[in-house]
């Protein structure tokens, strides 16, 4: 096919892979780092689905190296990963010391990956809280310590950044702040494991903390976010902002109650962030549900929230049907489902509940998110993990033909997004470089385009991987001056 034939992205559009630290960085112990929550709660039994922790995961820590050279030689733009706080503070909290060692790690890691052409886009919180400050004080809990906190640990970072010179441009405070609240403290299946279901948790108070916990949230995004742009803006010229989830909500059949259902599902998925942060409120729809039970912000906090993000970040991963009733608040009182009215389902099913298959929604999510919010957008996560992936030989695993589905239809929706529908999209990031510690799943979801084998911590790249690396190759302009047709087979 001839080149300009071809829709083509920004030339600086900035595709590549996330990852998280406790996800693949392991050496938990290693060169002053601190515990985390996700320490603990990982090695407790019965906290993740095969008994996994994150005690080695890819083992990351000790093999950076290999994984750049892996993002090298899928010839990404960016890399996107997350500092562990417990690494650079290892107690966490202000008045606690900054961990040399920590800052040299992701110093060096920074470097590596410059001196290969990589971007860096990095994460501050990717929910590996200090377990001092949830000890100290009930972290996310904690409104006057913990933002202050998590203040002080992003000016640590912002300046170790530019101690070593000036080499990060696209920051990220929090990822997914909804999963830390109602997955944290209201279902208590992630770290650190609060609840009212007692058959989970002791501790816990899932009608009142996930809302307290995600207010405080907002304004720890917030404030770094002013410290950023007050005192490191101007001299490292970077862009600032936050990544949520969400996955885009179509009611269940045209009658008025599905259809305003729908609506009410993606204002507490997403607007219940979104919508204090871009546009300054939270969702009226949220108020009438919560009531007193939803905090409120002061006129000071509110006027450092609103406009608080350079950018509208977006982990999404899939499309719900929509339903009117039920009782589950995190939900906003309605039903999800992938069933269609005709009992078919939405699309293919992955290996976790949580996910099918369906392009058309991606689209749709990032139409709705630009006409909303009206600020460029990061696609920071999209991916897909085989069904059972986790029992098949490796070669078997390799020829992850449903997650090659999933990228085509991704890819796809992405295009025609930005060239048919005018929507300003400036980076996809495929979630995950490597197969990882899927949280409460342990080792048994696989997200990776690269199949890990957990006994030698070898590396194979499937078939998603080279589908991803091709697409992006022939939809990004590249910047190389155009070179004559080779006419031998060589390459
Ligand atoms: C995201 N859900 O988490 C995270 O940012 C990653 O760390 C994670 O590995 C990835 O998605 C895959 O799960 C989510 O229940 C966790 O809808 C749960 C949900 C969504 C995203």
């Amino acid at each position: 096919m001839a080149a300009q034939s071809v829709p083509q992205l920004r030339k600086d559009f900035l595709w590549g892979f996330a990852t998280a630290s406790f996800q693949i960085e392991g050496s938990l112990d290693t060169d002053g780092r601190g515990p985390s929550i996700w320490d603990g709660f990982s090695r407790t039994p019965g906290k993740t689905l095969d008994g996994g922790n994150g005690d080695v995961a890819t083992d990351s820590y000790r093999r950076y190296k290999e994984d750049i050279a892996l993002l090298k030689s899928y010839g990404v733009k960016a890399y996107r990963f997350s500092l562990s706080w417990s690494r650079i503070i290892p107690l966490g909290g202000r008045n606690d010391p900054v961990n040399e060692q920590g800052i040299a790690f992701y110093s060096n890691f920074i470097d590596e990956l410059i001196k290969n052409g990589i971007v860096p886009f990095v994460t501050l919180y990717h929910w590996d809280l200090p377990q001092g400050l949830h000890d100290r004080y009930g972290g996310w809990l904690n409104k006057e310590e913990v933002v202050a906190d998590f203040v002080n640990y992003s000016k640590a970072s912002f300046i170790c950044f530019e101690r070593f010179g000036d080499r990060v441009k696209h920051w990220l405070t929090l990822n997914e702040p909804w999963c830390v609240a109602v997955l944290g403290y209201g279902r208590g299946v992630f770290a650190p494991g609060r609840s009212s279901d007692r058959n989970r948790s002791t501790e816990g108070d899932s009608s009142t903390e996930p809302w307290i916990v995600a207010h405080n949230l907002i304004l720890s995004h917030a404030y770094a976010v002013k410290l950023y742009r007050e005192e490191f803006k101007a001299k490292q010229g970077g862009v600032i902002g936050i990544t949520l989830n969400g996955d885009w909500a179509i009611p269940y059949d045209d009658s008025p109650e599905n259809v305003a259902a729908a609506q009410a599902t993606l204002d507490v998925a997403i607007g219940w962030y979104a919508d204090p942060i871009y546009l300054g409120f939270y969702p009226p729809y949220m108020k009438q549900m919560l009531g007193e039970r939803l905090p409120e912000f002061t006129a000071e906090e509110l006027a450092v929230v609103k406009g608080s993000s350079d950018f509208y970040g977006q982990n999404t991963y899939t499309t719900n049907l929509i339903k009117a009733g039920g009782n589950d608040e995190f939900q906003g009182n309605n039903i999800q489902t992938f069933t269609r009215p005709d009992g078919t389902q939405l699309g293919t099913q992955a290996h976790c509940a949580w996910l099918q298959t369906y392009p058309e929604g991606f689209r749709a999510l990032l139409n709705y998110l630009w006409k909303r919010y009206k600020m460029p957008i990061y696609v920071t996560e999209n991916g897909f993990a085989v069904k059972n992936e986790n029992s098949l030989p490796i070669e078997k695993a390799q020829n992850d033909t449903d997650r090659v589905e999933y990228f085509e239809g991704a890819t796809e929706s992405l295009i025609k997004a930005v060239t048919e529908d005018g929507v300003d999209i400036r980076s996809y990031f495929a979630w995950s470089l490597l197969d990882n510690f899927e949280w409460a799943d342990g080792y048994d979801t696989r997200f990776g385009v690269t199949y890990v084998d957990y006994k030698t911590q070898q590396r194979y790249p499937k078939a998603s991987a080279k589908f991803l690396v091709k697409w992006f190759g022939e939809h990004i302009p590249s910047d190389k001056v155009e070179e004559p047709v080779p006419t031998s087979k060589e390459q």
